[in-house]
């Protein structure tokens, strides 16, 4: 009988791992029990410093005690509440709590579960907003070569990362993509953003020209892309594609899944970079990657397109049985206290100095090809083992992990985005660890 069956908790058959090599890891797990702070423990006892944020989300760190709390207190006093036609006080104490960090401009928060989710529903928000006002044939979505919008199928159709779509059939149909900007004869081993290719924005008059602005809904890019391994915008890149969005009455979509919340050493990429898009998707740090959620900020004017006709009748056919669910909200809101109070956002935006020092004394150290960074965001591109992309940079992974700290790698790329209570010494930690795994490396 099924329920007589008592796998042994060493039996790792069973659970299919997201984005992992599940043979390669199950022979040699990795295992990760508590964490605190900086600091990962090893289900072998060791210590690994946290490199990465979790997966770019733990931005105050781990076992924060506000957030903790908040969960719990949660749990006890309202578990779950419908998320239709039903609220709570926390969902909208928090969407207020966002729209009071974002850029002004952006009023209205709707909330998600996850990244891929806010893309869904930016993608969703931003088709019927134009059918709303009589323009229902834009329905064209544009994203950019190398972007990663999450997993779900708008997203991976308007992504560009080969591996995440080309064995999942024709995707969504009327997508177009603009050339990605990495641009490594002009710009390797640039502190910041690029002076190269802004001019690379200009491909979408291009796109406009071929099909035409009347079918066409929104752009979305990442304003510094991520997970395909740090590509920041080049000078006067995302106010090219503003000016031509908004010439054409496209809208734009930042997706600062990983921007948001003060990776850059501001709340979110466009304070950064100073450019307002119509609509900006977030997760991640939004809860300190403790509980799932996400959120799509939009402007007056998206949101306000839908409040028309009967008011018994549902605006927008959207949504899920967690949005804004209570304890995320709770958890969001000590999330960002604990960003407020301990000043976070500042300090990553003084540490970013020390740690792009850090960071570019790795030229010339054995394999390194390039070096890209922004705020506390740090990228190490390798030169690839001919015939073997990637298993150069896997294996300093590997290494790394066993020397105690803990990095990410996309392709030949190292990426690191450490919690933004990193200290000097911790940084230091990390580089040094990272030059001795490069220099050992075949
Ligand atoms: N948009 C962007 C820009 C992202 O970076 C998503 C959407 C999707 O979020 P969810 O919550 O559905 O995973 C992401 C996620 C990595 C890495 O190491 C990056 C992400 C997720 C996991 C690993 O590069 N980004």
């Amino acid at each position: 009988m099924a329920l007589d069956r008592k796998p042994a908790p060493n039996d790792l058959s069973a659970f299919w791992m997201p984005f992992t090599a599940n043979r390669q890891f199950k022979k040699a797990p990795r295992m990760l029990v508590s964490a605190d702070r900086m600091h990962y423990r090893t289900s072998d006892g060791r210590d690994v410093l946290d490199g990465t944020a979790g997966l770019w989300c733990c931005n105050a760190g781990h076992n924060r005690p506000k957030i903790v709390e908040a969960i719990r207190q949660q749990a006890g006093e309202l578990d779950y509440a419908p998320a239709f036609q039903m609220g709570h006080p926390k969902a909208f104490e928090l969407a207020n709590a966002v729209r009071d960090m974002a850029p002004a401009g952006m009023e209205h928060v709707f909330f998600t579960n996850s990244g891929s989710e806010s893309v869904e529903t930016a993608l969703k928000i931003a088709i019927a907003y134009h059918r709303a006002r009589g323009e229902g044939s834009r329905t064209r979505l544009i994203g950019r070569e190398r972007g990663y919008h999450g997993v779900n199928f708008g997203g991976i159709s308007v992504g560009g990362i080969v591996n995440n779509r080309k064995v999942f059939g024709s995707l969504l149909n009327g997508v177009d993509h603009l050339p990605h900007t990495h641009l490594p004869e002009q710009n390797a081993f640039t502190r910041g953003q690029p002076e190269h290719g802004a001019h690379l924005a200009d491909e979408l008059e291009d796109i406009v020209a071929l099909h035409g602005a009347e079918t066409i809904a929104a752009v979305i890019v990442e304003p510094m892309a991520g997970s395909t391994g740090v590509l920041l915008p080049p000078k006067g890149y995302l106010e090219r594609l503003r000016e031509i969005c908004t010439k054409h009455g496209i809208l734009l979509i930042f997706d600062e899944v990983i921007t948001g919340f003060g990776r850059l050493g501001s709340a979110f990429a466009a304070d950064h970079f100073g450019v307002l898009p119509d609509l900006m998707t977030t997760a991640k740090g939004l809860t300190n990657g403790v509980i799932p959620m996400g959120a799509v900020l939009t402007t007056p004017a998206i949101h306000d397109a839908f409040m028309q006709g009967p008011e018994h009748l549902i605006e927008l056919f959207h949504g899920y049985t967690y949005s804004g669910s209570p304890i995320a909200s709770a958890a969001g809101l000590a999330t960002l206290e604990t960003y407020r109070e301990e000043g976070l956002f500042e300090r990553a935006a003084e540490m970013a100095p020390y740690w792009e020092d850090a960071l570019h004394s790795l030229k010339g150290t054995r394999h390194v090809i390039d070096i890209r960074n922004m705020g506390l965001i740090g990228a190490i591109e390798l030169e690839p083992i001919a015939g073997a992309p990637t298993k150069r940079a896997f294996s300093a992974f590997l290494k790394a992990y066993d020397k105690g700290i803990m990095i990410r790698t996309t392709g030949d790329i190292i990426a690191m985005s450490p919690p933004l209570i990193i200290e000097k010494d911790h940084i230091d930690q990390l580089i040094g660890t990272l030059r001795e795994v490069l220099q050992g490396l075949d």
